[in-house]
């Protein structure tokens, strides 16, 4: 009675061996938003296809909401080559690859259109060479929309209604110079930290796009959002480059594929999903209010703008590319 299941059991293990060679390389996938997020729906469906299109010699498993580590450590880890991937903004990116910097420009994209124009063309590969020669490799580009001031005190309708108050940013010295211009105060700040600091009154506000100010709660504690849309910042699929040197050219092309398609899914799924968020916190009572005069927020950029390029001559025909990019 008891030799057949034995028996089962190791032609199970024998067919085992067989489907899955030892030798499958094992990729972990650092990502900050919850499973539901356009996101985590793209890089789930990335990792169905590495798995395929690699007959299973690369697995990719997608770790969410963070707890991997914070955005700055986890882009140190790619790079270490101690995790193989990475959904990362370029918002924290550029104290690492400072041409990424010039994406965290405000207003540097008329409109996500424009930012799709620039990333998906010969700029985009400008930031991937960057990008690459600080051992992260730029797979494809993925939206986060465009950023807006959120507070717990009131409505911002110019510049001088954000006086006195303090904004959480992302680890980023260029964005304190762009909250400093608009006369508040910057506090750079893990996002894992910002929902309790804002509930605790350690700070009055933040900026995020509407998926984040949803999907992190924060609109909960902050009921009043103000449509700036100061920055607009393309996000990555980045593989460690290391871990990319290890990889066969057949399987390299197949993960490349792969990567494409995630990010035209997440596009699209990043659509609807500003449209659900928003509805969603004006349900809850959020007020959401256009600023009266955007121009304000732009001309007060000009100074961040001139400090920029003072400190980074080089980047100036970047600049200057994206701006004349139709
Ligand atoms: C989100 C972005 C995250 C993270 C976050 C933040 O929009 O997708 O990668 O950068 O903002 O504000 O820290």
């Amino acid at each position: 009675m008891t030799a057949r299941p034995r028996q089962i059991a190791s032609v199970f293990a024998l067919s085992l061996a067989f489907a899955a060679p030892a030798a499958a390389e094992q990729w972990r996938a650092w990502a900050i938003h919850p499973e539901d997020y356009p996101n985590l729906v793209a890089l789930d469906a990335f990792a169905t296809e590495v798995a395929e299109a690699t007959e299973g010699r690369v697995e990719v498993s997608v770790y969410a909401n963070g707890v991997l580590g914070d955005q700055p450590d986890a882009i140190e880890q790619v790079r270490s080559g101690a995790l193989a991937v990475g959904n990362f903004n370029m918002g924290p990116m550029g104290e690492i690859v400072a041409a990424t910097n010039v994406l965290s420009l405000p207003f540097i994209f008329r409109d996500v259109d424009h930012m799709h124009r620039v990333m998906d063309g010969e700029i985009g590969s400008r930031f991937s060479d960057a990008l690459s020669e600080q051992g992260l490799v730029a797979l494809s580009w993925f939206d986060s929309g465009s950023r807006s001031f959120y507070n717990t005190k009131r409505a911002i309708e110019t510049p001088a209604d954000m006086d006195g108050l303090k904004f959480r940013v992302m680890s980023n010295d260029l964005y304190v110079d762009m909250v400093d211009a608009l006369g508040a105060n910057a506090t750079p700040m893990a996002y894992g930290e910002v929902y309790q600091s804002l509930k605790t009154g350690v700070i009055d506000g933040a900026e995020n796009n509407y998926p984040s100010f949803e999907s992190s709660n924060h609109y909960e504690v902050a009921k009043f959002y103000s449509i700036t849309n100061h920055l607009i910042i393309p996000e990555c699929i980045c593989v460690s480059a290391s871990v990319w040197e290890d990889t066969p050219e057949e399987d390299r092309i197949a993960i490349e594929a792969a990567a494409r398609s995630a990010a035209e899914m997440q596009r699209e799924l990043w659509a609807a999903r500003e449209a659900d968020s928003r509805a969603k916190v004006e349900a809850a009572g959020v007020a959401i209010n256009e600023v009266a005069d955007g121009a304000a927020f732009q001309s007060a950029m000009e100074p961040v703008y001139a400090a920029f390029i003072a400190e980074n001559p080089d980047l100036e025909t970047l600049i200057r590319d994206i701006q004349a990019t139709e």
